[in-house]
This record gives C-alpha cells, sequence and structure tokens, in this order.
C-alpha cells in the first residue's frame, strides 16, 4: 500500500530525505504497546521495536514513538522485523499528563489533524466533559470537533445539539448514531482522505461501534454484554489507527476516565474566553476572579452573564494547570540534586544543593 495512503506527504519526504541516506524505511505507528509497535511501510504492516540507541536517547516516555508517529526504521524482511531508530519531529500531538502517580506527559495521538470529542446522549449530556476535551485539542492546536453519539437513544436531540453548540466555541458539533447510521456521512468533510482524526470520550460513548461502522467491517472490540456487567471496564485497551473505508485516517482509544491536560494555560483561556474577555474590565491587573474587589468577572457571574459552572470549571482546571506547572518547575532541580545524590555514592552526607 502506498505510504500516501497513510498520510505521508512531501513536507514528511523532505524531513526524511537524511534518514533516507542511511537507508531507514519510513514507516508509522499504528499501535504502540509497551516498547512493541506494529508499522505501516511501504512494504506492508510490520512489528516493530526500539533500537538501542533510541531507547538510551529517549528522556522520557514522550520521545518515544506514538500511535500516529512517522518513524526512521530498519526493516529487516527476513524475519519480519522492523527496528525503530528515530521519532519524526510530530506536526502535532495530543498529549495530557499521564494517569500515573508521576507528572509525565503521555502522548495520546502524534500527527492528528482533527479531534472528535465523543459524547454519548441517552444520559445527561457532561457539558465539562467537552470542554475539557476541547482544551485538551487546543493546547495541541489541533481542530476539534464534537460528536454527540448514540443519537437513536436521545430524549431530546435538539435540546442536546444547543447545549454541545453553546460550549462548542468554532468546532463544528455533529450528530451521529452508529448503530442506525444517522449523521454518519456528516463526518466525511470534517475528516478527508489521508487526514488523521482521533476519538476521545468517556468509556462507552459508542467509539470503536463507529470507528467499525466507518471501516465498513467489525475489526474492533465493543461492548457487547449489558453495561452493568461491564461497569468500570473498557472494551478497548489500546490505541490504533486504523484506514477508513473513505481513505481518512482515524484513532481509536480506550476511554479516558481522567483527562488532565499537560500545559494548558493558553488551552484554557481559548476554551473559556467569555471569561477572559472579561478580565480586562477587573480592577486588578492580576485578578484571580476568586473574590477580589471590583471584579468583572464574578460581577457577570452574578448577572448570569457567564454561566457560574463554566465559572468553576475554568477555575478548576486553572488550578490544575497551576500547580502541575509548580511542580514541573521544580522538577528538575530535583532531578539534579538526585543525580548529585547518585554521584556521590549515595551518601546523604554534608552536600546539600539549593
Ligand atoms: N443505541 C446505540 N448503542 C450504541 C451506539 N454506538 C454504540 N452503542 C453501544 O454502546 C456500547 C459501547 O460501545 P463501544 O463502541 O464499545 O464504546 P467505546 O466508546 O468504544 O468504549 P471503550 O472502548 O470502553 O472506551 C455497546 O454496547 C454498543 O453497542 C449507537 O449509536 N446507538
Ligand atoms: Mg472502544
Ligand atoms: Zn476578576
Amino acid at each position: 500500500m502506498p505510504l500516501t495512503r497513510f498520510g505521508w506527504d512531501r513536507d514528511f519526504e523532505a524531513q526524511f530525505e537524511n534518514h533516507a541516506r542511511e537507508g531507514f524505511a519510513p514507516g508509522r505507528v499504528l499501535t504502540a504497546s509497551r516498547e512493541t509497535y506494529r508499522l505501516a511501510t511501504a512494504a506492508g504492516e510490520i512489528p516493530a521495536e526500539l533500537s538501542g540507541r533510541l531507547r538510551f536517547a529517549a528522556e522520557s516516555s514522550s520521545d518515544l514513538p506514538a500511535v500516529g508517529d512517522w518513524v526512521a526504521a530498519r526493516i529487516y524482511p527476513g524475519d519480519g522485523l522492523a527496528v525503530v531508530d528515530s521519532v519524526l519531529p510530530r506536526r502535532s500531538a495530543l498529549v495530557r499528563r499521564s494517569s500515573g502517580r508521576r507528572d509525565e506527559a503521555q502522548v495520546l495521538a502524534a500527527n492528528v489533524d482533527l479531534l472528535l470529542v465523543a459524547a454519548p446522549l441517552g444520559g445527561e449530556l457532561r457539558e465539562r466533559r467537552i470542554e475539557r476535551f476541547l482544551a485538551l485539542a487546543r493546547e495541541a492546536k489541533v481542530r476539534p470537533a464534537v460528536l454527540l453519539t448514540k443519537a437513536d437513544l436521545a430524549v431530546d436531540p435538539a435540546a442536546d445539539l444547543a447545549a454541545a453548540r453553546a460550549v462548542a466555541g468554532e468546532a463544528p458539533v455533529a450528530v451521529v448514531s452508529a448503530r442506525t447510521g444517522a449523521g454518519l456521512d456528516a463526518l466525511e468533510p470534517l475528516l478527508p482522505p489521508h487526514r488523521t482524526g482521533a476519538l476521545l470520550g468517556p468509556s462507552g460513548a459508542g467509539k470503536s461501534t463507529l470507528v467499525n461502522a466507518l471501516l465498513g467491517e467489525r475489526r474492533q472490540t465493543t461492548r457487547e454484554v449489558r453495561d452493568g456487567d461491564l461497569r468500570g471496564r473498557h472494551a478497548t485497551t489500546s490505541r490504533e489507527l486504523f484506514t477508513l473505508a473513505s481513505g481518512a485516517l482515524l484513532v481509536d482509544t480506550p476511554g479516558l476516565r481522567e483527562l488532565a491536560l499537560w500545559d494548558g494555560a493558553e488551552a484554557i483561556a481559548e476554551t473559556y474566553d467569555e471569561i477572559a474577555a472579561r478580565a480586562p474590565g477587573c480592577r486588578f491587573r492580576d485578578c484571580r476572579h476568586e473574590g477580589e474587589p471590583g471584579c468583572a468577572v464574578r460581577a457577570a457571574a452574578d448577572e448570569g452573564v457567564i454561566d457560574p459552572d463554566r465559572l468553576a470549571a475554568f477555575e478548576k482546571l486553572r488550578r490544575e494547570d497551576e500547580s502541575l506547572a509548580q511542580r514541573r518547575a521544580l522538577g528538575p532541580a530535583r532531578a539534579e540534586r538526585e543525580r548529585w545524590r547518585r554521584m556521590m555514592g549515595g551518601s546523604k552526607g554534608p552536600v546539600k544543593l539549593r
């Protein structure tokens, strides 16, 4: 299959010249799990591992290949194996703070053109959650769209659509049902052939069912049993890039229970732009809108011009972002102290570094 089918283009090719000269072949990461990968290459799909060089050079896991990455690989056809030597610079990356205890960036998908935020109908629409995913897209400078899924279960789809539009800003909102096929044709103009989309949203939103519908075949496992039997479990367990029948590419992801931004300050302001727009009216230039006198944002919330729920969500996100930024600023200093400690033979002696 030609690589253009997977989104390869002249810019990537130009970036690849040096690698090509060294005998490497380009490949796109279809799946990535614990340092084993599956690549789409000009010679077909092939499993891949990391080279020692790349593993050694990576300073954090976000430097390692992620689904959607283009990589330079050495292909060993006899062994049916490729070895990834380097990752091409990413055009975009959807990054969140990893759900583990450590403050680490996790790349959910790379080289993505469109983030599809899946939000299921049939229950209460979770606008605050949609806002977080929109902020994630904006942080990554990826175009977002909101997909209201399971439309056949909706009680009042027009009201849901209006509520979603109210938080979506410039992002388009589509209403789809993978079960009946309704609304699926609205996706094609959003995601043209050779472009890459990523589906994100809570577990059970119907992401994989949608992927199957767009593939025209049942490739992704979906949750078949009654929801109650699988409460808290994910039907999809790893991220994967698919080539759709339309010629577009789509990354299916496991449902995200939590979504913490990695570096969200700008994206948060953009997502809650009505709040940012009022801030210049506050008496203090560094007003945090947390009860300072002369706060134009609070006044607007009191008058009902700004939705108090959105203001609360904005503040929560900002607090998370600030505390992470603070920890990140301390991180390297701490790492440096650890390095010194190791160099000093592990002694916790009198060496004190500040
Ligand atoms: N009525 C209806 N049910 C749907 C629709 N799409 C998906 N479902 C059902 O919803 C359940 C969850 O669908 P999945 O596609 O597995 O959801 P998911 O978002 O991939 O979930 P995770 O993989 O856990 O993140 C399944 O039982 C589907 O059959 C739809 O459009 N209408
Ligand atoms: Mg799934
Ligand atoms: Zn204020």
